[in-house]
């Protein structure tokens, strides 16, 4: 980019932020966490009783009615806020705002067409890219169980799809088997693990599909993406106070939404690791957010739940690994990538840890019965 370029943009950012900007004034705009999709910024206000906002970006070509996330999120917080009006926690907790514009609109799409959104900063508080201590682990649990627990009276059908495919696996198997026909990937002793890998596990990919079409699971409401940087943590109490990234919260699986913390919840060094031997899934990590989990969600748990919940975290870390694999041979499509081989790279940090699951299965299990 050139300086000139550069200068635009920082320009372009501090308009957009202005047009969220009811009190104060803009002080700086900068770039802010490590979202694999839309582009994320903090903004800072002087001036203002709040003085900081998310502002976002949506990546138009994965979120193609941005629109229905907007809505989304307007109905699902005004229910979240009426069930703490009516039953108010004993502890905090924060449901992240959708912020309007001058012209009282919930997005704003400047003049190259971009779709801008702004979003409450949740004070005091941060989030963790990898687990620090079974503390931590139970808080995670406690947190996606707070969240599936306020909405499970919100009938799903009242949320759009905002993504639809999004999480059914069987579909990505068939995107993989599509974009592998046409590609003509580097041999090399890691895409052969990969192929090696998938083409070991086709049936597996459609077990929780074909749980929902025989009854087994119900159609609920999901997060989505509660991978635990979603999860903020009160600086002071180091209590989690709040489940952010709600572009996703939409009818589905809750199965792929426990998979989706556990894998991101139970591997220590990260999905962002080279060091592939490192990885595996610690099981006392697993127990800790199962246990957070189930204090707040038993009530709406089904015998099938748990019957299933094994294999929604082994699916979950497969799917995403498929979808990584499958993003590098299409040539980084989708995911936003630092080199070329990065797609490849995560993707094997999703295999190894599904290797590291397969071999504790027996335990796993074990967790999960006791948890009942
Ligand atoms: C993407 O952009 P981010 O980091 O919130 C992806 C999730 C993946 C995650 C892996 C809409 O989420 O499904 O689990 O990367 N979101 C979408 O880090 O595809
Ligand atoms: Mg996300």
């Amino acid at each position: 980019m050139t300086q000139n370029s550069t200068i635009q943009v920082v320009e372009n950012l501090l308009t957009i932020a202005d047009q969220f900007t009811l009190q104060g004034q803009v002080s700086s705009v900068t770039a802010f966490g490590s979202g694999n999709i839309n582009d994320t910024f903090l903004v800072t206000l002087d001036g203002a009783r709040e003085s900081q906002f998310v502002l976002q970006r949506i990546n138009t070509q994965v979120f193609r009615q941005p629109q229905l996330i907007m809505r989304n999120m307007r109905i699902f917080s005004d229910h979240v806020y009426q069930r703490l009006q009516q039953t108010p926690l004993n502890r905090r907790w924060e449901v992240p705002r959708v912020l309007s514009t001058k012209d009282c609109q919930d997005y704003y799409i400047y003049t190259d067409g971009a779709f801008w959104r702004a979003i409450s900063f949740i004070q005091g508080a941060e989030s963790f890219d990898t687990m620090q201590n079974i503390a931590y682990a139970k808080e995670i649990g406690y947190a996606l169980g707070m969240f599936h627990n306020l909405i499970s009276d919100l009938p799903p059908e009242k949320l759009a799809d905002t993504l639809p495919g999004f999480h059914i696996t069987p579909d990505y198997l068939q995107h993989y088997q599509e974009v592998l026909a046409r590609a003509n990937p580097q041999v090399s002793p890691e895409v052969n693990y990969c192929l090696q890998f998938v083409s070991d596990r086709l049936s597996f990919a459609h077990i929780l599909e074909n749980a929902k079409a025989a009854g087994k699971l119900p159609l609920r409401l999901m997060h989505g993406d509660p991978k635990i940087n979603n999860v903020m943590f009160d600086i002071q109490t180091q209590k989690a106070v709040s489940v952010i990234d709600l572009d996703t919260v939409k009818p589905g699986l809750i199965h792929y939404d426990i998979g989706d913390c556990l894998r991101s919840g139970c591997n220590p060094v990260g999905e962002e690791t080279n060091q592939w031997d490192s990885v595996y899934f610690d099981t006392d990590l697993c127990q800790g957010i199962l246990q957070g989990y189930v204090t707040v969600a038993k009530e709406f748990l089904t015998d099938n739940d748990y019957a299933y919940m094994y294999d929604g975290i082994r699916l979950i870390t497969f799917e995403l690994g498929l979808r990584f694999f499958t993003d590098y041979l299409a040539g980084n499509v989708y995911f936003k990538v630092k080199y070329p081989e990065h797609n490849l790279a995560r993707a094997i940090v999703q295999f190894k840890l599904i290797e590291s699951i397969e071999s504790q299965a027996n335990q796993i299990h074990q967790i999960i019965q006791d948890m009942k």
